[in-house]
């Protein structure tokens, strides 16, 4: 029998559908074998007492981006990937803003560069298209999913919303090509409307951005783009759902056969709306769209993933440090709608999903599933997320008896700060491989820059077995 690279030896192995104590041999930077391994190997480690998950899959990052007000995030592909490694996540899925080029082909171009030099970890990228009315935009779409790029990202609002009649556009080309449509789902009116309804009466405060998405602006937005999946039965991805209604109107839909994915985030899941509650700007460091929400949200985030509603746990990591380089770019002395949007949370998204499951709120099987197989199958990233014979060795060899308190500035991102601060969270990542290479020892990064590899990702072959879309049909034909 062929020798093995390494074997990990009797750890707890949880992979999307088992959680037995086993072996896992590498060789070739592939996982070889799970189960008891009589080979040897070249390397071994002793797992006894730890366990072991896939690494973790964030396919919704927000890296060397500019926010809807033209502000570039904190954190290069270096600064990023470093900080989701010791998170434990192994590949990320960012965005090529169609902003950052001329043309969509130069803009994946441009970003390609930026991760092949700088990514720790492997990587691919959503197109964002914002303008369907620039130059070469279909036939730029057709040969970038034909060449592996196969997700577009929209927004309905945010300063780079497409039409409802647009978004006709991208989905057909979508459902054509092969490609994910991927949303950020609010309604921009209610938004704008409420916003300046709030500014008016003096309402400033970065607590008063959650009243200025309303939760109907999320509901809204997330039962138009099922009607959008449904008319063109081609599958569409909601992003960061955050309400029961969406959930709830995810879940109908879903049981009529749309084609409809969604995720959430942790921030949503763990966090409430009172985390803008702080004196002066200091809530800003939380400001993130939409808004987190309630309790009674919370719950239904969590039994929308335990019940298959929700599919997935992404970070949505959009960093900005709370200084005059971020969320303090116009001042400290501004309303809420001058304040950049987003969280970092690329590091933590696994490690707080991982806690959750040491205290009992989701399954060992289902903790695999939500942040490591399905992100990888429903974004088609090939042989990641999963501890299979035959999958890339990606590899997370957690401490359950570790315990961490967050603190402050302890992350390994370019932030400098922690929304998670004051919260103990058990487990902690000691080692992570990347295809069999490890790339943290002891919580500390060993990858190098660059090492990560981009992942051509085929696009869907079969649209959807789903609704004949008999509308659309009779309309094409
Ligand atoms: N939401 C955020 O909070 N930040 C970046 C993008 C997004 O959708
Ligand atoms: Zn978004
Ligand atoms: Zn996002």
């Amino acid at each position: 029998m062929a020798h093995n690279d390494l074997i990990i030896r009797n750890g707890r192995v949880l992979s999307s559908n088992d959680d037995q104590i086993a072996d896992i041999a590498i060789r070739d930077s592939k996982i070889s074998a799970v189960g008891t391994v009589e080979t040897d190997a070249t390397y071994e480690i002793d797992g006894t007492g730890c366990i072991l998950t896939p690494g973790g899959v964030d396919v919704h990052a927000h890296i060397e981006q500019t926010s809807g007000m033209g502000l570039m995030n904190a954190d290069t592909f270096e600064t990023a990937t470093r900080s989701a490694a010791i998170g434990g996540t192994t590949t990320v899925v960012s965005f090529a803003p169609q902003s950052a080029a001329p043309r969509l082909s130069a803009a994946i171009e441009d970003y390609a560069v930026r991760a092949r030099r700088g990514a720790v970890i492997d990587h691919a990228f959503h197109i964002i298209v914002n303008d369907m009315t620039a130059d070469h935009v279909t036939e730029d779409l057709q040969t970038l999913i034909a060449a592996g790029h196969r997700s577009i990202k929209i927004f309905t609002t945010y300063n780079i919303q497409l039409s409802d009649r647009d978004i006709c556009d991208v989905l057909a080309i979508a459902k054509d090509a092969g490609a994910l449509v991927c949303v950020h789902a609010e309604n921009d009116g209610l938004i704008g409307w409420t916003k300046d309804k709030l500014l008016a009466a003096g309402k400033t405060a970065p607590k008063h951005h959650a009243l200025s998405h309303p939760r109907l602006a999320e509901i809204e937005a997330v039962e138009r783009m099922i009607r959008f999946a449904e008319f063109f039965a081609t599958p569409v991805m909601l992003f960061h759902i955050s309400t029961t209604e969406a959930v709830e109107a995810i879940r109908k839909a879903r049981a009529r056969g749309v084609p409809i994915w969604a995720e959430t985030c942790p921030h949503y899941l763990l966090m409430t709306v009172d985390v803008l509650n702080r004196p002066g700007i200091e809530g800003a460091k939380w400001m993130c769209s939409p808004p987190q929400r309630t309790s009674t949200d919370q719950d239904a985030l969590w039994d929308g993933l335990a019940d298959g509603t929700l599919d997935l746990v992404s970070s949505d990591h959009a960093p900005y440090r709370f200084d005059e380089t971020g969320k303090l770019s116009n001042g400290t002395d501004v309303d809420f709608s001058k304040i950049a949007n987003g969280l970092p949370g690329v590091e933590v998204r696994m490690p707080l999903m991982f806690d959750a499951m040491l205290k009992g709120r989701v399954s060992p099987t289902d903790l695999v599933r939500m942040c490591c197989t399905k992100p990888a199958e429903i974004h088609g990233l090939p042989f990641k997320g999963d501890i299979k014979v035959g999958f890339d060795a990606d590899l997370v060899l957690w401490d359950p008896a570790g315990q961490v308190t967050y603190k402050d500035n302890d992350l390994s991102d370019n932030v400098g700060y922690n929304p998670w601060t004051g919260r103990t969270i058990a487990g902690s990542p000691k080692m992570v491989l990347l295809r069999g290479q490890t790339i943290v020892e002891d919580g500390k990064l060993a990858g190098q820059t660059g090492q990560g590899k981009w992942i051509a990702r085929p696009s869907i072959g079969v649209t959807t077995e789903a609704l004949p879309a008999l509308e659309y049909t009779e309309a094409m034909t």
